[in-house]
């Protein structure tokens, strides 16, 4: 009984995945696969939130979509908005130690609350991460090495997250002092079971060499979407 939940849950959040990154153009190969955080909800409710869902399941209502263009920041702090070039354009870009900040509210009632967005490693970036976390607690680090990025998901309960790198060792944009180096894009779907009333969505840049340095991380295309 609890395995066919487990199974019937996975199944969804991946369904909301692909309708939300079937819009976004297809630029290469998939290299990192899927995790799916854990469920600790006690049994009974799980079972009646299942319930509703599954009537509910086509109904993602979009709250926000961001793209940053005009150098808008969508009601983000923290970091600033800036035409990366290439085929990036206008994203957020988070330089080093900073993190850009993005508190949504989320309608009452809503069982679930999804995150979506395209995370960009620029140039030359050497083992440094950009930690992406919903109210503080991370839940992707994203780690970047001179145009590669890899992907790692603490298991945090409540939440389910996906992370496909679609492209590494392109050169996407040409912000930074290395105009023509490798970048990498991933996709980040990051959904929140039974969340509060307002969420907080962080993103952290670990990189040692900003300010028009050499390498930067960046996100851009972000999708809000709730049920
Ligand atoms: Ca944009
Ligand atoms: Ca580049
Ligand atoms: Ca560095």
């Amino acid at each position: 009984m609890l395995s066919r939940f487990l199974t019937d849950e996975t199944g969804a959040v991946t369904a909301d995945f692909v309708v939300l990154t079937a819009a976004t153009v297809g630029l290469g190969v998939a290299t990192l696969g899927v995790l799916s955080g854990g469920l600790s909800t006690a049994s009974g409710t799980v079972s009646e939130g299942v319930s509703g869902t599954l009537i509910r399941s086509s109904f993602l209502e979009t709250l926000a979509t961001i793209d940053f263009t005009g150098g808008a920041l969508g009601g983000w702090t923290g970091a600033s908005v800036r035409d990366l070039g290439g085929v990036i354009g206008e994203a957020l870009y988070i330089d080093q130690q900073q993190t850009g900040r993005l508190v949504f509210d989320v309608p009452p009632g809503s069982t679930e609350a999804t995150m979506a967005f395209s995370l960009y490693g620029g140039d030359t970036l050497d083992n440094e991460d950009a930690i992406i976390s919903v109210d503080g607690v991370p839940v992707v680090i994203a780690t970047g090495y001179h145009g590669r990025m890899t992907i790692e998901i603490p298991q945090v309960d409540g939440t389910s997250v996906e992370a496909d790198v679609v492209v590494e060792q392109v050169d996407m944009g040409s912000a930074g002092r290395y105009l023509n180096r490798g970048d990498s894009k991933a996709l980040v779907s990051i959904s929140v079971r039974e969340p509060p009333d307002s969420l907080t969505l962080g993103v952290y840049s670990n990189n040692s060499h900003g300010k028009n340095g050499d390498e930067w991380w960046a996100v851009d295309d972000v999708v809000l979407q709730a049920r």
